[in-house]
Parts: C-alpha cells; sequence; structure tokens
C-alpha cells in the first residue's frame, strides 16, 4: 500500500470541519439498530425574556466536534459509548417554528414514535418549554417519572399559558411527574409554591459537595425511573452567558459535571439540554462547548441506565 493511499481509520474527520452531526454520530432516522437518539427542537417561542434558543442545537453540535468521543471515550468516563451503544443523531424536528401548536404535538408524536421503538432519547434544545411534550411522550411509555431539574429557574409558574417559564407546572397538573421523587438543583429565583418539589437552591448548593448534592438526588429519586432537564443556565452566566435568562451566581461547569457522574446508578430513561442561546455566546462558544460536554455526561447516564436493564 503506498503511503498516500487513504485508509478507512484515516478517514475520520477533523475536529475542527465536517458535517455537523451530535459527537459524529450517523445521521440517520433508522430506529431498527438505534439505542440511543439524540435530537435536536430548534423552536424558541416559548421564551419569555430573550430569544435565540432556536439555534442551539446546531451550535451544540458544531462544539460536539471539540468535545471529541475520541477512540477512549469523553475524560472521564473510562469507555467509548460507541463501544456499547449504536447511536445516531435524528436531525432535527422540522418547520413547525411559527405554529407552536403543531409544534408540540409533533415534538410528542416523534419523540414517543423513537422511544416506543426501545431507543432512549436526549433532546438537544430550543427553550425549556420542549419539555412538556417531550414528558408526555415519556410518560406514555413509563408512566410518571421523577424529574431530575436543573436550572436557575424552577420553571412552575402557575399560569395558563404554555411557555419556558410554566412548563413543569402543567407537568404536574396533567400528573406526568412523580413530585414525591423529583428535585430542583440550582434555583436562584423566587419560587413562590415547589409542588412538593425537593430543592436544593444556588445557595444550599454552594455549600454542599458535588458527591453530597448527587447523593441528596438519589435519595430523593432512589430507584424510580427519572428524566433529567439541563437548563444550560443551571450554570454560572460567567461559564454560560449564551441563554436566554441568565441568572449570576450559578455552577461552574466542573460542578455540573461532577453532579451528573455522581447520578451513576440513577435509572436515566430520558433527557434534554435547553436554552443555549448562541447569539449572546459570542467569545468562543463556551456555553454551546458546555452544552456539548453536559449533554455527552447526560449521554453516558442513559448509556448506564441501558446497560444495567
Ligand atoms: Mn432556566
Amino acid at each position: 500500500m503506498s503511503n498516500t493511499e487513504i485508509k478507512p481509520e484515516d478517514s475520520r474527520e477533523t475536529a475542527y470541519a465536517g458535517i455537523l452531526s451530535f459527537l459524529r454520530f450517523p445521521y440517520s432516522r433508522d430506529l431498527d439498530k438505534a439505542d440511543i437518539a439524540v435530537l435536536g427542537v430548534p423552536y424558541d417561542l416559548g421564551t419569555t425574556n430573550r430569544s435565540g434558543a432556536r439555534s442551539g442545537p446546531r451550535a451544540i453540535r458544531e462544539q460536539s466536534s471539540l468535545v471529541g468521543e475520541y477512540e477512549w471515550g469523553v475524560w472521564p468516563w473510562d469507555y467509548h459509548l460507541s463501544d456499547r451503544h449504536h447511536l445516531v443523531d435524528y436531525g432535527d424536528i422540522c418547520d413547525f417554528t411559527a405554529y407552536p401548536e403543531r409544534m408540540t404535538a409533533e415534538l410528542e408524536r416523534m419523540a414517543g414514535e423513537i422511544i416506543s421503538r426501545d431507543t432512549a432519547l436526549l433532546s438537544l434544545g430550543g427553550d425549556h418549554f420542549i419539555s412538556l411534550p417531550l414528558l408526555r411522550a415519556h410518560v406514555k411509555k413509563h408512566g410518571p417519572l421523577a424529574l431530575v431539574h436543573f436550572d436557575a429557574h424552577t420553571d412552575t409558574w402557575v399560569d395558563d399559558s404554555y411557555n419556558h417559564g410554566t412548563m413543569f407546572y402543567h407537568a404536574i397538573q396533567e400528573g406526568l411527574i412523580d413530585v414525591d421523587h423529583s428535585i430542583q438543583v440550582g434555583i436562584r429565583t423566587p419560587n413562590p409554591d415547589t409542588f412538593g418539589l425537593q430543592i436544593i437552591d444556588a445557595i444550599m448548593m454552594n455549600n454542599m459537595s458535588n458527591s453530597d448534592i448527587a447523593g441528596a438526588i438519589h435519595d430523593r429519586v432512589g430507584d424510580r425511573k427519572a428524566y433529567l432537564s439541563f437548563d444550560i443556565d443551571f450554570l454560572d452566566p460567567a461559564y454560560a452567558p449564551g441563554t436566554g435568562t441568565p441568572v449570576s451566581g450559578g455552577a461552574t461547569i466542573m460542578q455540573g459535571r461532577e453532579i451528573l457522574r455522581g447520578l451513576r446508578g440513577l435509572t436515566i430513561v430520558g433527557g434534554d439540554l435547553v436554552e443555549v442561546a448562541p447569539a449572546y455566546d459570542p467569545i468562543g462558544s463556551v456555553t454551546a462547548l458546555a452544552a456539548a460536554t453536559l449533554a455527552c455526561d447526560i449521554l453516558y447516564l442513559i448509556s448506564e441506565t441501558l446497560t444495567r436493564d
């Protein structure tokens, strides 16, 4: 073989070039062999503050090529996701931007179709409203779920409108969330009513170790099936300025990663990572890079759940 010949192992695309699928997973809607799918939801008509999260999925995919999934996996996880599971990038939910009701119905349908085929789903927002149709789809398959929720905001505002600050109120009203086993972490905005959810607010979080926070989540959720929802504004704006509703006083990226890794052993059946708004992320796409990294960590948690099943 001449040394100019390209061997298959040399044909891997470089981190800074190539087509943008999440982590270089194949773009595919073939669910026959897919264990885990990543779905983009470029929707932000649920925002009550600054819009822009519709551009989140593309930005997260772009930065995901820098996160790696090198042949050893994503540090500090000690295996390669693709060695255990077949993962696909399912692409985006399309063409419903101007039609909130149609988007809501279509997202629930599409997510339901994916998970009905025993393919676990991680969705990339989009604003946080998308968690409501996603929860509806997951609950149809699994029954009411424990919610593990990282955010600066509780998103349980009592209001008939459906937006990114009310969707967990509606989810509770609809019986989607197993409130007694659900927990919100990182909250640093007023929350008039907890609805029985456990809250570790930002001050408590600042005075706890990462392992103690993870332990509290384990204690709360136990062996229940859980849905993990991660709003990037859980992080401090110093680390994640690219989001619609930033609130100072949040977590570092490493805090987020360490708490997530501490959730090994939970039964995470699905999740989302939301509220990345690249227009406010001008320096080095740090928010999207953090989001891509945290999304990897969530994929590892889903992978560990599938491996135990
Ligand atoms: Mn939030």
